[in-house]
């Protein structure tokens, strides 16, 4: 078995510092981080998550399975995020009201921070006028926001109508991503951009502030 088949299968086992420790193998064959993002990391949760719908794992099961992950990605961070690089600019990001998915918005925020941005993480459950407050005080270029669940995703548009109401949607570009988020969803609520992964996501950013 290859070390990433490993990663994916103990990731689904919660296997949280032997993931790291393969992570770290597989950083030393000189497989890329993308590589072990991909075809490790993510496929393991992804697979999880076909057994979670299928009512075969739990919840808890799936907690752990995050732990494991997100200990792997501290591992590549390191690998993907150039140190000492002046910002390129800053990204107020968090995950909407309702919603405690984490797992891809601190994929985006690791991809943001490898392209050069400065984020501020507002966590996950986070109110519109908690957004509203962080864009007056942290005066960012983008707020990038995540939801994960069809009941959540509406709270993207809140974000979006309270910026309006406060009166600074123009001074701010808004990105919005998540698994039930589309380009259409997007325009509909007045995004600026919409993006599939974390990666992209890091891209339009970029063009964004171009
Ligand atoms: Co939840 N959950 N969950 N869950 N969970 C899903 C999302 C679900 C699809 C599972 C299923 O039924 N198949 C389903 C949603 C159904 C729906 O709404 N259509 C679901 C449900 C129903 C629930 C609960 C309601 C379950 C319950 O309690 N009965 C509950 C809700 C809690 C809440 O939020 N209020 C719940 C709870 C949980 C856990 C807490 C157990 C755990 C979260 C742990 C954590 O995040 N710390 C969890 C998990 C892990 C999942 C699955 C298994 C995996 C999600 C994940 O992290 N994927 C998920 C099933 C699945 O997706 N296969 C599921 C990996 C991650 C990298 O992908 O977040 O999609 P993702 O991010 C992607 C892209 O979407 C994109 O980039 C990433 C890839 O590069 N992206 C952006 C994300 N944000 C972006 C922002 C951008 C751009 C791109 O720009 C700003």
């Amino acid at each position: 078995m290859s070390v990433l088949s490993d990663i994916a299968e103990l990731v689904q086992k919660g296997k949280a510092q032997e993931v790291a420790d393969l992570v770290n193998q597989a950083l030393a064959e000189n497989i890329s981080a993308q590589q072990i993002l991909d075809e490790g990391l993510l496929k393991g949760m992804g697979e999880l998550g076909v057994r979670f719908k299928n009512n075969e794992v739990f919840v808890p099961e799936v907690l752990i399975a995050a732990r494991a992950l997100n200990k792997g990605t501290e591992v590549l961070k390191a690998k993907l995020v150039e140190e000492d690089v002046k910002p390129i600019g800053r990204v107020v990001l968090g995950t909407v009201a309702g919603d405690l998915h984490d797992i891809g918005k601190n994929l985006v925020k690791l991809m943001l921070e490898g392209a050069g941005f400065e984020v501020i993480d507002l966590g996950t459950d986070v109110p519109a006028d908690k957004i509203v407050a962080a864009v007056g005080e942290y005066n960012p270029d983008i707020v990038a926001l995540s939801a994960l669940l069809t009941t959540t995703m509406a709270a993207q548009g809140d974000a979006i109508k309270a910026l309006v109401d406060a009166g600074v949607r123009d001074k701010v570009k808004v990105m919005v991503g998540g698994a039930p988020i589309t380009d259409a969803f997007a325009k509909e609520i007045g995004a600026d951009a919409y993006t599939e992964d974390a990666s992209a996501a890091a891209e339009a950013a970029k063009a964004l502030i171009a």
